[in-house]
């Protein structure tokens, strides 16, 4: 397992770098016998665990965590007519217990709509119970058919974070719809990873939604991955499962709810967006190790060097830093590379002539060499950890600047989409949308585009010529 030798393909050549990097880096084994669920390997889960972390001390300031049933009975998965038309295709059913089969089928949740709202119309009795913010973070099942991929698309969605909340009004629903997306880009900022922020087609609106407004990233190679979607649900669940309040006049209403959602594709684009031909890039915050010490042990100071590194190992976990002591038996070449793959943001190298001068040798994963003074490591790493925190976040924010372009006719928007997404106009017309997809590849991802590399102007449709007002438009997985 642990081959450290060897390069990684080349980013440019993505789709192989995924999926080396996925074993290389020790993230996600694909080995397992049933085609589109993957296991986690510790150290990716050790990301997982970090970015959840952080996903939930954002929820945490405002909703509560909670636990709901994965088995949905049948007949409350076919209460809402649209959301079992959007999902009827991708469900599992488990139909017996050992032999018998059982009286009710039971669906394996593909999202928790229908599993946690029969319970939110006994938990609202009257309007001093809302506004309700509940999440849960849990796996998923949906049988999909487009091509599976690791982290990306998923038969077994293992970290789903959804979030469902319930109000008195629509106009509130349609505010916690911007307080989430806030959020979301709040989550992704501390990642390093720029998003584009847009209201999707209706036709592209999650099952049972009033309107969908989605949060996508453009992978290195130029194609979109949609990290997470807030649905603002008027009143179609509350009317189907009776989620009901007493108003202040003692009156019964219907009460209005939306929900959002975080899968690990967020590691997906996380592990794509920083990685480079070395391996992954981690932002400090959600690695697993931040510092490696690695003493340099040449000729009779071994012994030295070695107590040094300790005490300074020592120093960096007494001050809260994640950091190792590479002690192993190795070449240092062997350790750097063996680090540098799994994306350490800072590699501390300590030898004879650093002892001497006070210091140890800094490199960071983003790149720079330095000397940190041993006297206040501490100060020290923590202002390195910064620098490649800003390093990776305007790295990331350089290329998607790159990688969005503006077409006004469908040649320049085919070619747009050889390496990223197209800001172009559209009419709003499904026909036109269609067109565009025919000819380019490339679907109307959104339109009121939020993005400061994307201006909304009124215009002329790409595909029919009438008026129109700016889309984005991308090819996604
Ligand atoms: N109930 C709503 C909000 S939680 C819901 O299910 N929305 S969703 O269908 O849009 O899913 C939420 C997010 O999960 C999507 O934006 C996408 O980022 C992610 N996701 C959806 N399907 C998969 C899949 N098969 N594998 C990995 N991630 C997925
Ligand atoms: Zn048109």
């Amino acid at each position: 397992m642990d081959d450290d030798t060897g390069a990684l393909p080349s980013r440019t050549d993505f789709s192989s770098w995924y999926n080396e990097i996925l074993w290389r880096a020790e993230i996600m084994d694909v080995r397992y016998p049933v085609k589109g669920v993957y296991v986690w390997y510790p150290f990716g889960f050790g990301i997982r665990k970090r970015t959840y972390g952080l996903l939930r001390e954002l929820l945490d300031r405002d909703h509560e965590e909670t636990l709901f049933p994965l088995l949905i009975p049948e007949n409350e998965f076919m209460k809402e007519a649209e959301h079992i038309k959007g999902f009827e295709d991708e469900v599992y059913w488990v139909t017996h217990g050992g032999l018998t089969p059982l009286d009710v089928k039971l669906a394996l949740r593909p999202t928790s709509e229908t599993a946690i709202y029969p319970m939110y119309a006994l938990w609202v009795r009257s309007h001093a119970d809302l506004p309700l913010k509940y999440y849960q973070v849990v796996n998923t099942f949906r049988y999909e058919t487009k091509h599976t991929r690791p982290l990306i698309r998923l038969r077994e969605i293992t970290s789903f974070k959804e979030a469902h909340t319930v109000h008195a009004t629509w106009e509130e629903a349609a505010a916690q719809v911007e307080d989430a997306v806030a959020r979301y880009c709040e989550f992704y900022d501390r990642l390093g990873i720029p998003v584009l922020v847009s209201k999707r087609p209706s036709w592209d609106k999650f099952p049972g939604a009033d309107y969908t407004i989605a949060v996508d990233c453009v992978m290195p190679d130029g194609r979109t991955l949609q990290i997470g979607t807030v649905h603002h649900l008027g009143d179609h669940f509350s009317k189907t499962f009776s989620i009901t309040y007493e108003d202040r006049d003692g009156e019964q209403k219907l009460a209005f709810q939306t929900c959002y959602g975080i899968s690990e594709r967020s590691i997906a684009a996380l592990i794509s967006l920083h990685g480079d031909d070395r391996g992954l890039v981690l932002p400090p915050e959600v690695a697993p190790t931040q510092v490696v010490v690695v003493p340099i042990i040449v000729g009779k100071r071994g012994e030295e060097v070695l107590a040094a590194a300790r005490h300074l190992t020592e120093t960096l976990a007494g001050a809260g830093i994640r950091v190792r002591l590479d002690d192993r038996d190795l070449r240092p070449g062997a350790k750097y590379y063996h680090w540098e793959m799994r994306g350490v943001p800072v590699r501390l190298e300590l030898g004879p002539r650093d002892l001497d001068a006070g210091v140890a040798t800094a490199v960071l994963r983003t790149g720079g060499k330095s000397a940190v003074p041993l006297d206040g490591v501490a100060d020290g790493v923590r202002g390195l950890l910064e620098t490649a925190m800003a390093t990776l976040r305007e790295t990331a924010a350089e290329h998607l600047a790159g990688q969005v372009r503006t077409a006004g006719s469908i040649d320049e928007l085919a070619k747009a989409l050889e390496g990223g997404v197209a800001v172009v106009n559209w009419c709003g017309e499904k026909a036109c949308a269609d067109r565009v997809e025919e000819d380019t590849g490339g679907a109307v991802l959104g339109v009121e585009v939020r993005s400061a590399l994307v201006t909304t102007a009124e215009g002329t449709c790409v595909a029919c010529g009438r008026k129109g007002t700016t889309a984005l438009i991308g090819r996604s997985y």
